[in-house]
């Protein structure tokens, strides 16, 4: 009798901690609504002191949602050396835009002026440090320029395409 009694209180507590443990993972669980939109394709560039994105062409479907990540390895202090990725709208002139930028580090190297050429931009990567964006292609084909805006990055080749068909 005394076995059962015990058996009978090992199951009750075995049942009441698996629903406190499923409760507590519905609650941390996050909502379909709070993340990103679904399919997200992270794509992963890194670039180092050479000045030189790893990846400088990416194909995209209309549509489709991108993350770019992009990680510096280089190990130049971020103050002299940085590494951003900023998507421009087509037809945009890169080199243009970049020299516009020059004097505003406050605003990343963006001209605010400008702010209407950028499509997705991400912060600025120091040595280890890794940075994204998020950016929704339009639905219609187009060739997105990004570049680095840090001084002299793009001189140095720090630019790429992003090629929708
Ligand atoms: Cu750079």
């Amino acid at each position: 009798m005394r076995y059962f009694r015990l058996s009978f209180i090992v199951i009750a507590m075995t049942l009441v901690s698996t629903s406190a443990f499923a409760q507590a993972l519905k609650s941390t669980a996050p909502k379909m609504s709070d993340r990103v939109p679904n399919a997200v394709r992270t794509v992963t560039i890194t670039s180092g002191d050479d000045m030189k994105y790893s990846l400088t062409r990416i194909t995209a479907k209309r549509g489709e949602t991108i993350r770019i990540k992009l990680t510096s390895t280089g190990t130049v202090p971020k103050i002299a050396m940085a590494h951003n990725a900023v998507i421009l709208k087509p037809g945009t002139n890169v080199a243009k835009f970049v020299e516009a930028g020059a004097m505003f580090r406050a605003e990343d190297f963006v001209n605010p002026a400008l702010k209407a050429s950028v499509l997705a931009q991400t912060k600025f990567a120091g040595p280890g440090e890794t940075v994204e964006l998020i950016f929704k292609v339009p639905a219609a084909a187009a060739i997105y320029p990004f570049v680095c805006t840090f001084p002299g990055h793009l001189s140095a080749g720090m630019t790429g395409t992003i090629v929708v068909k």
